[in-house]
């Protein structure tokens, strides 16, 4: 795409005349609309293109993408953000006016992150990469506290609409659940490189009604029916479910993931008829990956679609083998997703029929049994449907493909040694530095030069400037602006004042049990008593910055959220400890806050109890730009130290070979009775300490110390090495040695690009 100013500007001005109004008086939805359309008008016959182009192509067939917010990273890649700036400005309109456009929150975490960077990152090494998915009416829900409580809102994301996606109503299909059939409607947004002009595609369904308006049933008084079909239908694609790394069984998640993947295959076979290709060499023209178990039935809807022309099954099965490969995230037993087979029946009775012929044929081949029955007692076990049938199975980090072989998926792996591969997650240097971080990235290339931001390993070169008196105050400089710019955000939109000069500490992340935040919060507090009670000297002053969004239902991370707001409204009402400490939690934790949070951090914790984390993603963002990890040896932790040195980030914690030893013998009462200041935290949790309407902190309190998964995920295990570890930190803290191990990190971040993790897909599983 070339860029055209007076061109842009000429489409922009009639854009917006078509909307009645003009440049400066327009308001910023009508603005963002016609910017929006007229780079998309500049980049169709890039799109178009790429789409006629008769290259092998792979599916990144995933129920989430969490893409945030389009238009900047869009303009970025397209080179043309500093340009569409100017010409904006040149009308009187702030192109930062835009930053109140809605993310697409289409996805919960990690796993929908970490789909959006893939697309980007493909793109931009032009990998004929598309993604296919479900266009959710609403998105992950908005989060806000009341009296420290959280409260969910709807996620009205299309709210100033969506100028980046294309409507291909000649393009939908028709989907059928043995109750009544939907229409899927498929939206095309376009996944853009970064300065290279390849434009792939977002393909997302939408579900719609087959009868909308046939009248013809209001003659036989049958409006009822109508109405309840057109919900039916509308219902399919209304919300996203907000667990995350939870499996709740529910059928109209059932029937979203079927309305998934039937819409998208049913649209390749259809092409792949109309260019006169044949079906039973569909892995010479495609490869899917499937993200999690969530979009496996394809494969089942596959051998349907096969068989319903006629191949045999085993054909189809053999057809399938090659096309389809699994990725894991997740080694937590509650997310690994089953379904009832009554249920199954009931709503899709062909394809229950062919996943009881998969687990036949697995007994056959005498591999059906045991930990790796496809269906056992009823109940279909999607992750070993998915293990049996793909080509490849990956986990998403060394550490935790290890565990999966090891573990998860040990009966398979001694089947199919050949079938395990490890592709370390990955995150696009574009979003999370460029971006997120332009005054950084522009110190980074005068130095090293351009060549980085697409291949990251060259960040390297920055070694020599390590020492570079320059480069460190450069670093330092604009590490202090970021915080303020959060600083004044945060104060903007949670209250808090949080000082630049402060260590800001950072836990951001879906709230998990695993993920322990509640080991951060029980740190805060015991930091906190220490400093009043004068046991704690020359704490250097530290913000510590939550962010996490809890699953509506988790009772537990809903409590915790709850915890970490009393302690923050206790610290921060106390003036006595006004210049040591603050403790915030953001409310609506989001790829865009992310964005600001990122840059501005000293400090990241990733404290997941060792070997729950399967990579985590938002480690290596934090790492690019600058940040020491305070963390266990989990997931790429593990890597990250291996890159950047141990000595350079702050490591504590239970090993995972440690773990099942530790926990044969395990008493969390013990660790209190032998640490009275940590008991005393602990106790604040039942003893009227802080309020607790609702008694949700007591049930916190029962979780670390009844019952016999008391402290679970080892919280108090941890505690003394992981408070020795964050008083390293401290100590460490506006030392030139902490300023070295920051900038060692970034140096080293280059084996985390997406770019690399695309790569290793696309060669040791596409083989594209
Ligand atoms: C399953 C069934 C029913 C409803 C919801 C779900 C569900 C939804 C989302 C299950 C799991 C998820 C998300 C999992 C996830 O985000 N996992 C994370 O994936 C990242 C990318 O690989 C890793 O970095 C994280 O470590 C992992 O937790």
């Amino acid at each position: 795409m070339v860029w055209n100013e007076n061109k842009f500007l000429k489409e922009l001005d009639y854009l917006l005349h078509l909307a009645g109004a003009d440049g400066a008086q327009a308001d910023g939805k009508l603005l963002y609309n016609a910017v929006s359309k007229a780079v998309v008008a500049d980049l169709y016959a890039d799109w178009e293109e790429n789409r006629r182009r008769k290259t092998r192509r792979c599916g990144y067939f995933s129920a989430e993408f969490l893409i945030g917010r389009t238009i900047f990273s869009n303009l970025l890649n397209l080179g043309i953000l500093g340009e569409v700036r100017a010409a904006l400005a040149t009308r009187g309109i702030a192109i930062e006016s835009f930053e109140e456009v809605e993310d697409a929150a289409l996805g919960n975490g990690g796993l929908g992150r970490l789909a959006a960077c893939y697309l980007e990152s493909a793109a931009t090494q032009n990998i004929p990469l598309d993604g296919y998915g479900l266009r959710y009416r609403y998105g992950l829900f908005k989060q806000k506290f009341v009296d420290g409580y959280q409260k969910e809102e709807a996620d009205d994301w299309l709210k100033w609409g969506d100028p980046w996606s294309v409507r291909k109503e000649s393009e939908r299909v028709r989907v059928d659940f043995a109750d009544y059939s939907v229409y899927g409607v498929p939206y095309d947004t376009p996944v853009i490189g970064y300065k290279n002009g390849t434009v792939n595609t977002l393909r997302l369904w939408q579900s719609e009604p087959i009868d909308a308006f046939d009248f013809s049933l209001f003659d036989e008084m049958k409006g009822e029916e109508i109405a309840i079909d057109n919900f039916n239908a509308t219902k399919i694609t209304a919300v996203l479910y907000p667990n995350d790394n939870t499996d709740e069984g529910k059928i109209l998640r059932l029937r979203q993931q079927y309305f998934m993947v039937s819409a998208s295959l049913q649209d390749i076979f259809k092409k792949q008829k109309e260019a006169g290709r044949c079906l039973t060499k569909l892995d010479g023209d495609f490869v899917f990956q499937l993200n999690d178990t969530h979009p496996v039935l394809a494969i089942p809807e596959c051998i349907r679609l096969l068989e319903r022309e006629g191949i045999a099954f085993d054909e189809a099965l053999g057809i399938c083998r090659k096309l389809f490969h699994f990725t894991n995230h997740t080694i937590m037993a509650e997310a690994l997703e089953r379904w009832n087979g009554e249920m199954v029946k009931r709503v899709l009775p062909q394809i229950w029929e062919i996943i009881e012929k998969l687990q036949k044929t697995a007994e056959k081949e005498g591999i059906g049994d045991g930990a790796r029955a496809i269906v056992k007692d009823g109940v279909a076990y999607m992750a070993n449907l998915a293990v049996f049938v793909c080509g490849k199975v990956n986990g998403v980090a060394e550490i935790h493909t290890e565990i999966l072989k090891k573990s998860t998926f040990k009966d398979w792996y001694t089947a199919y040694p050949q079938k395990f591969v490890n592709v370390t997650n990955g995150i696009t240097p574009r979003r999370w530095m460029l971006l997120n971080n332009p005054k950084m990235s522009a110190e980074i290339t005068a130095r090293i030069g351009e060549g980085w931001q697409t291949d990251l390993p060259q960040i390297e070169k920055l070694k020599t400037f390590v020492t570079d008196g320059e480069f460190r105050d450069a670093f330092r400089r604009i590490k202090t602006e970021n915080k303020r710019r959060l600083s004044a955000y945060i104060r903007r939109h949670e209250g808090v004042d949080l000082p630049e000069n402060f260590l800001f500490d950072v836990q951001v992340k879906r709230l998990h049990e695993y993920k322990r935040q509640l080991l951060n919060a029980l740190s805060v507090l015991y930091i906190y008593n220490g400093i009043k009670k004068g046991e704690i000297k020359n704490f250097k002053p530290t913000a510590f910055i939550f962010g996490a969004k809890a699953a509506p239902g988790y009772y537990n991370a809903k409590a915790i959220i709850k915890f970490i707001n009393e302690i923050a409204k206790r610290v921060n009402t106390d003036l006595s400890v006004a210049d040591k400490l603050r403790v915030v939690f953001v409310q609506n934790y989001n790829v865009s806050y992310a964005e600001k949070i990122v840059c501005a951090a000293d400090v990241s914790e990733q404290i997941s109890m060792a070997g729950m984390e399967a990579s985590g993603t938002g480690n290596m963002k934090f790492m690019l730009n600058g940040t020491v990890t305070l963390g266990t040896m989990d997931g790429a932790n593990v890597e990250i130290c291996e890159e950047a040195g141990v000595e350079n980030n702050y490591i504590f914690g239970a090993r995972v070979e440690d773990i099942e030893t530790v926990k044969k013998t395990y008493s969390p009462k013990e660790i209190l009775e032998k640490n009275t200041r940590l008991k005393a935290c602990v106790e604040s949790l039942a003893d009227g300490t802080f309020e607790d309407g609702e008694g949700m902190l007591k049930a916190v309190y029962d979780s670390l110390l009844c019952g016999k998964e008391a402290d679970k995920y080892l919280v108090l295990y941890d505690f003394e090495s992981y408070m020795r570890a964050k008083f390293r930190v401290n100590e460490d803290y506006g030392t030139e040695e902490f300023v070295t191990k920051s900038l060692m990190n970034m140096t080293k971040a280059g084996k985390f690009s997406a770019d690399r993790s695309v790569r290793e897909y696309a060669e040791k599983i596409w083989e594209l």
